[in-house]
């Protein structure tokens, strides 16, 4: 089934998108040309957690160029509620306010919103509106908000800051080991920084209802978030999103902010844009991360695990809200790609007084991924084992897929181990073993560390449309509810059908995030849209070439048994070169009498997919200043069978960048009190092209099973793998220190403390 290989569907073309997003002339929210179009500028609390005792806007609204402010009980919108519910049902009482109406709880929190002439004159109204914050005592590290004593209540109806609770699983998961190693990490709250910050148009439709442009990865999702809101039916509200600059998970759902403009569009009965500040930004979007995760896993003396217990708290910051994704996702893939029998993985989130969290490139994966693969090296540490000869022990094996896992994932497919082989053979492991041995002897300061990682994750859940049409000229019109933004899905699924069709690629057009063009459709997260979405595409054609060539038989007068296809995607009959048709008459042949060649599909799959890789860094540690060099990183990704290579390896390697800045440089810091610190780019270490090496990859090829493509998802997966496999580099160029762990994210200052509080040679 596996083979270390590439292979592709067809040829691999350059990505179509390209042209537009490169010359400028893609068209983003903030450039949609709309006459007469009124800025929204949205005031926001300053205090992480404080009793809102009222609003002053009489300055604001006299302002000039203003148009209006509007407080919550002015516009007297509904909640937002829980992403994932809990099993009992939707929460009223944790609904997300779309405006705060009596308490605010975390500075970016919107209370009130100031419509103006344009985007200036809403900005200079905003600083005039004045808040009347009566102060409460925050909390904000989620162990305390957990379990403290007399912590201030987010919630106090709730009565307790503690929003979800998965239950463990096997009490005695770690019972019969022969050693344990148990630690505690903190997974960092990261923040997403998507090049395109968040941002909205709304207008009152030709016809009534609304139109609405969105920066959004979900049009469909956010048509029924603003119908639900605002009492519309889906029929009446058309959302388009233009060209959107990253998402990252982030964009995945509908933001109060969405539904206010759209409410003040209605209101106002004129176009009204809402364009997110980079400051606004760092502390409105969602941020990722936010887990402090207890692990323990036990061993038989040989390596064999026996099992894992995780204990994890997500900080899901001041709203549960999107927070119960990464939550649950991190529980289901504890035990990523290794045999672990037993499994106590006990998942709960609590609110703080900061910004929500939400899903983050991986969701979930990379928490779980991080804590697994920092206690195999703990366990290799400790039973003095080689990391990469401790993985290769338990790493599942091909003829044990499908596997069900503890905590119930279904593993469709997998050669784990021969990704690690791949990714070892192109690091040159030993040798770099080698290396590190001759360096340490010479007491070289700049210490060398390989990390490694396995990883296994999750994705393509849920359906997906997609409709293939073949127009009477013969060009071919597919539709997909995916809705890209930087994931190529215009040039793959034009790939797709035209290898389907056997047309060429150039006669595709591909139509997508408009839900006025688009029968119906999900969106793009959980790196599902090149399994899902293809494979709805792939099956349209499929239908469609199936009726094409009935016609095609027809009009050569053959049986459709003796048709087939030349290298031009012309339908011939087989030993008669001379006779043949095209594409275009076939279409117009279709057209006369009245046959339509259209076919649609939703395709889902049972149990999702499961990528998985390995990857390997090479890290030099400057043990006189702490800081951390990567010298070289090695990703080795299985999606499955690979639609685009060149499309996959760009999805890796912005995976891989988000991975490493997560590992040496991303945090988002709040002090004590709920201020947030990493409000520009100036505080906030998003790393530049300088900062990165350049990537090695490799890869294996493990088609899946379960859907007709073969493929699984690639979007996230430099995300899952990177960040560990940076960390145990780190954590292994320090080892002859004593250094066991340290956490994210890498900074030389936390290197320098930890290489200081050691001594070494001893
Ligand atoms: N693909 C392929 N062969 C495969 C699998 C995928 O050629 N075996 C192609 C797909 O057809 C698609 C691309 O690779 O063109 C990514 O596919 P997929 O893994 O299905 O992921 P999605 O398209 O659903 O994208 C979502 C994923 C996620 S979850 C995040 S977060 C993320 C990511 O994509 N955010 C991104 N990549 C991003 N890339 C950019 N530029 N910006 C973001 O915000």
């Amino acid at each position: 089934m596996s083979a270390v290989s590439t292979s592709t569907i067809g040829s691999a073309p350059l990505r179509r998108e390209d042209p537009d997003l490169l010359t400028g002339k893609a068209r983003f929210v903030a450039d949609l040309p709309v006459p007469g179009v009124l800025c929204a500028h949205f005031v926001r609390s300053g205090v992480a957690h404080a009793r809102l005792v009222g609003v002053d806007a009489g300055y604001a609204r006299r302002a000039p160029g203003v148009v209006g402010v509007w407080t919550a009980a002015e516009l007297g919108l509904p909640g937002l509620p829980e992403a994932t519910p809990p099993p009992g049902g939707s929460r009223p009482h944790l609904e997300r306010p779309c405006l705060a109406s009596d308490r605010v709880r975390f500075v970016g929190e919107a209370v009130a919103v100031v419509v103006a002439d344009d985007q200036a004159a809403a900005l200079d109204a905003a600083e005039l509106v004045e808040l009347d914050l009566d102060p409460l005592p925050a909390v904000v590290d989620p162990t305390s908000a957990a379990d403290g004593d007399g912590v201030p209540l987010l919630f106090p109806e709730h009565g307790s800051n503690l929003v979800i609770d998965h239950p463990g699983g096997d009490p005695g998961a770690v019972e019969g080991a022969e050693v344990v190693v148990r630690a505690r990490f903190v997974n960092q709250r990261v923040a997403p920084v998507p090049l395109e910050t968040g941002a909205v148009l709304a207008r009152p439709g030709p016809g009534g209802g609304l139109e609405v442009w969105a920066s959004t990865q979900s049009p469909f999702g956010v048509r029924a978030a603003l119908c639900a809101a605002l009492g519309l039916d889906p029929g009446e509200v058309r959302v388009v999103a233009p060209a959107v600059g990253g998402g990252f998970g982030a964009k995945g759902g509908v933001y109060p902010e969405h539904v206010v403009v759209a409410a003040l569009a209605l209101r106002l009965g004129r176009p009204v844009r809402w364009v997110e500040t980079r400051s606004e930004n760092l502390v409105a979007m969602t941020h990722g991360r936010g887990q402090v995760q207890d692990v323990e896993l036990g061993a038989r003396t040989d390596g064999t695990i026996v099992g894992l217990r995780v204990r994890t708290l997500t900080d899901v910051g001041a709203y549960v809200w999107r927070g119960g994704i990464p939550t649950a996702t991190s529980r289901l893939m504890a035990s990523g790609p290794y045999r672990v029998p037993r499994v106590d993985a006990h998942a709960r989130a609590v609110v703080t007084n900061t910004t929500p969290v939400g899903p983050y490139r991986g969701a979930g994966r990379p928490e779980a991924t991080a804590a697994l693969e920092r206690a195999m090296d703990l366990l290799a540490g400790e039973l003095g084992v080689d990391p990469v000869e401790l993985r290769r022990r338990n790493l599942l094996r091909p003829d044990e897929l499908p596997y069900e896992t503890p905590t119930g994932a279904s593993y469709d497919s997998g050669d784990y181990l021969g990704a690690l082989e791949e990714a070892c053979r192109i690091a040159g492991y030993e040798e770099l073993r080698v290396e590190q041995r001759r360096r340490r002897e010479l007491h070289d300061p700049l210490a060398v560390g390989v990390g490694v990682s396995c990883f296994c994750e999750v994705s393509g859940s849920g359906p997906e449309h997609g409709s293939v049409r073949v127009e009477p000229d013969g060009t071919v019109v597919a539709t997909t509810g995916s809705a890209p933004h930087g994931q190529g899905h215009e040039t793959t699924f034009a790939q797709v059908v035209a290898d389907t069709l056997a047309v060429p690629i150039g006669l595709v057009e591909v139509v997508h995030s408009d839900t006025a063009l688009v029968a119906r459709g999900v969106g793009t997260f959980g790196s599902r849209s090149g399994q899902l979405g293809g494979s709805a595409l792939q099956r349209s054609a499929t239908e469609v070439a199936a009726r094409a060539r009935e016609l095609a038989a027809d009009l050569l007068e053959a049986d459709p048994g003796d048709l087939v296809r030349g290298d031009d995607g012309r339908f011939g009959v087989a030993g008669v070169p001379a006779r043949g048709v095209g594409w275009a008459e076939v279409a117009a042949a279709a057209a006369d009498r009245g046959v339509r060649l259209t076919a649609d599909d939703d395709f889902s799959q049972q149990g999702g997919t499961f990528p998985f890789g390995a990857h390997v860094a090479v890290v030099e540690v400057d043990t006189e200043t702490g800081e951390v060099g990567l010298r070289r990183l090695v990703a080795v990704d299985d999606c499955g069978r690979v639609i685009n290579p060149m499309v996959v390896a760009g999805q890796v390697h912005g995976g891989l960048a988000q991975g490493v800045a997560q590992a040496l440089f991303e945090s988002v810091v709040h002090d004590p009190a709920g201020n947030p610190l990493t409000v520009t780019l100036a505080d906030y270490l998003f790393p530049s092209a300088a900062d990165l090496p350049s990537w090695e990859l490799g890869s294996t090829v493990t088609p899946s099973p379960r859907n007709p493509l073969g493929a699984k998802g690639v979007g996230e997966s430099g995300t899952v793998g990177s960040t560990p496999a940076v960390q145990n580099a780190v954590v292994d160029a320090l080892s002859p220190w004593g250094v066991a762990h340290i956490d994210l994210p890498l900074s030389p200052e936390r290197v320098w403390q930890a290489i200081r509080s050691r001594r070494w040679p001893p």
